[in-house]
C-alpha cells in the first residue's frame, strides 16, 4: 500500500464484478467512487484512462454499452471505482430505461460504501435537462458529487477556458445557490487524471 504523499501515474485497477443490485456488491467495506452520466458521455473510457489500460471497462461508440454496476478494485490504495450504466439513452424502450434508472438510483441510495459520485458531463453541451434533473436528485438526497467535463479534447482552448464558469452559472438556474466542484477531463489527452487521483486520495482520508 502507498505510504508516502507521492501519487503514482495510474491507478492499479482490477475488474471484480458486474452486478445489478448493491446487496450483491463486493461488500468488503472499502470506499467506493462511482462514475455516472448520460449514455456515451465517456464513463468507461475515463476508468480506462485512470487505470492506464484500454480494455479494463468495455467502451463503445454505440450508447447503452454498460448495463450493470461494475466494480474495479484499486489494488494499492484499496478502494473501488464503480462504472455505472448511463442514463437517458433515447433509443431504449421505456421499460429498459426505467430498469437502468432503477439500477443506478438503487445503487446510489443503498450502497453503504459510496463515498462520492463523479457526474460526467459532455463538455460540448450547455446544461441539459436530464443532467440537471439528475444533479437535482443527488442534491435532494444529499449525495455528494463532483462534476467531470468529458471529451474536452474536442473543444478549442478558448471554449475550454470559459466552460467551467458558464456551466456553473447555468446549473444554478436548475439548483439555486448550488456551486458545483468541476474538473475538466479528456480520456484522449489524459487531462484531469492527476486532479481526480488527488481528490480521491483526499476523500479517502476524510
Ligand atoms: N475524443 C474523445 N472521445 C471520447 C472520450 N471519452 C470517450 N470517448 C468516446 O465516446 C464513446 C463512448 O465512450 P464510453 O466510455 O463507452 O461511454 P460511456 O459513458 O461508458 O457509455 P455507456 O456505457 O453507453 O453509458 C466512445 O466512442 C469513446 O471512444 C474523450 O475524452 N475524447
Ligand atoms: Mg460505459
Amino acid at each position: 500500500m502507498e505510504t508516502g504523499s507521492k501519487i503514482s501515474a495510474v491507478m492499479n485497477l482490477k475488474f471484480i464484478s458486474s452486478i445489478v443490485h448493491p446487496k450483491d456488491g463486493p461488500g468488503t467495506g472499502l470506499p467506493e467512487f462511482a462514475f455516472i452520466g448520460r449514455s456515451n458521455v465517456g464513463k468507461s473510457s475515463l476508468i480506462n484512462m485512470l487505470g492506464g489500460r484500454k480494455s479494463l471497462a468495455k467502451i463503445s461508440s454505440n450508447p447503452g454499452k454498460t448495463r450493470t454496476i461494475n466494480h474495479f478494485l484499486e489494488l494499492d490504495r484499496l478502494f473501488y471505482l464503480v462504472d455505472l450504466p448511463g442514463y437517458g439513452y433515447a433509443k431504449l424502450s421505456k421499460d429498459e430505461k426505467a430498469k437502468l434508472e432503477h439500477i443506478i438510483k438503487t445503487y446510489i441510495l443503498k450502497s453503504q460504501f459510496l463515498r462520492c459520485t463523479f457526474v460526467l458531463i459532455d463538455s460540448r453541451h450547455d446544461p441539459l435537462k436530464q443532467d440537471a434533473e439528475f444533479m437535482r436528485w443527488m442534491n435532494k438526497h444529499e449525495k455528494p458529487f463532483v462534476i467531470l467535463f468529458t471529451k474536452t479534447d474536442k473543444l478549442s482552448k478558448v471554449a475550454q477556458k470559459n466552460l467551467q464558469r458558464t456551466y456553473a452559472g447555468g446549473i444554478q438556474s436548475f439548483i439555486p445557490g448550488f456551486v458545483p466542484e468541476i474538473i475538466s477531463t479528456s480520456s484522449t489527452t489524459r487531462l484531469g487524471k492527476e486532479e481526480i487521483m488527488k481528490r480521491v486520495k483526499e476523500m479517502m482520508s476524510t
